[in-house]
């Protein structure tokens, strides 16, 4: 009998995954108590359009937000990379009207996304909030206001509980400026009931890696979950050195299932809204002969018959205050996946914590 190694479980990134429920309950306790939104909201209280800015995870992150802004609000908004702001200003310029800016960084010194901050409040003159999870940093100092997520920082050099905390704090944001308080509470509901799951999915998902042998990874969500599917890629990415690769669930079948083998690993994020349409193309590549794995809040008959790994969260709130919870799967995929191959998550290839320009 092989002795089952726990050597990952000192790492860093191993356990800033499973504080996750933890770290939730305590970001959202803070919020609740700095009333950020309430004064960040203020300033910003007339009809407004946003534009969420980032750069690597901090980007996808940026793009998750932006969806859940506008599905709880109604405001339009939408997300760049740090670098188009800074290559293109002129696609800003043209909508900067009524804009307002997130940047988010979890570092706060990412030169792309400070250098936007700056160009965005001082040569656009666009109301800029930043959001990061360091103190004093070159962020806090080119925002108008920012929001310091410091319980969520992290040791390790790949984010995750830094992308999950951001990304649950500017949703609870968005409630707040929509007057949602039951939403906000629903964060709470799921940050709780989640903190205990994460062990037993960390290890339901650490079997499942070690009885596969993946040669390439797709990850596929439509809207909120979009963002995350671009995370979930570049988690395994990162982690794990392997090819990864995301889209927009329907956009698979219009030439990038071509790729699909038997060792192909293909993660869905399923949502409600979209759920039939989904599930026909979970069906069809599966047929195809992909190996795939559905990520959802509940997982019906047919889910079950066409995947061959089901995680469903089945937490009691609405799917949008549960987003947060659906990439931590990818996460330990991305994690066990690394350490299958003899990898360090902790220090990935190639890999610097931040990119800093000249
Ligand atoms: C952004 C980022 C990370 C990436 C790596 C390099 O960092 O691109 O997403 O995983 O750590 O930096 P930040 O701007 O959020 O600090």
């Amino acid at each position: 009998m092989a002795i089952k190694s726990t050597a990952h479980a000192k790492l860093e990134t191993y356990k800033e995954i499973l504080s996750q429920g933890d770290v939730w309950q305590a970001v959202l306790e803070e919020l609740k108590q700095n009333k950020f939104a309430e004064s960040m909201l203020r300033a910003n209280n007339r009809k407004a359009s946003w534009l969420f800015v980032g750069c690597g995870t901090s980007f996808y992150l940026a793009d998750a937000a932006a969806t859940s802004w506008t599905l709880l609000t109604g405001e339009p908004a939408r997300a760049v990379p740090g670098s188009e702001i800074l290559m293109y200003p002129v696609l800003t310029r043209s909508e900067a009207a009524n804009l307002h800016a997130v940047v988010i960084s979890r570092s706060g010194r990412t030169s792309e996304a400070v250098r936007a901050a700056h160009a965005l409040r001082k040569e656009m003159q666009i109301p800029t909030i930043g959001v990061t999870c360091a103190e004093k940093s070159e962020l806090e100092a080119e925002c108008d206001s920012t929001l310091v997520v410091n319980t969520a920082d992290e040791k390790s050099m790949v984010m995750t509980r830094s992308f999950t905390s951001m990304l649950i704090s500017l949703q609870y944001m968005a409630a707040r400026h929509a007057g949602n308080a039951e939403f906000c509470t629903s964060l709470e509901v799921m940050a709780a009931q989640f903190a205990p799951r994460i062990r037993p999915l960390a290890d339901q998902m650490e079997v499942f890696v070690a009885g596969n042998s993946f040669e390439d990874y797709v990850f596929l969500g439509q809207g909120p979950f979009h963002g995350l599917a671009r995370e979930g890629a570049l988690k395994v990415m990162e982690m794990s050195c392997s090819y990864s690769q995301s889209f927009h669930t329907l956009e698979f079948r219009h030439g990038p299932k071509a790729i699909i083998t038997p060792r192909t690993a293909l993660t869905f994020f399923l949502s409600q809204p979209g759920q039939e349409s989904e599930i026909e193309v979970l069906e069809e590549m599966k047929e195809l002969g992909g190996v795939t794995i559905a990520v959802c809040s509940r997982a019906n008959d047919k889910i079950q018959k066409a995947s061959d790994l089901v995680i469903e969260l089945n937490l009691p709130v609405d799917e949008l205050a549960q987003l947060a919870a659906h990439i931590v799967p990818s996460q330990l995929m991305g994690f066990f996946t690394g350490v299958g191959k003899g990898l360090n998550p902790d220090q990935p290839k190639n890999l610097t914590r931040v990119v800093v320009l000249d």
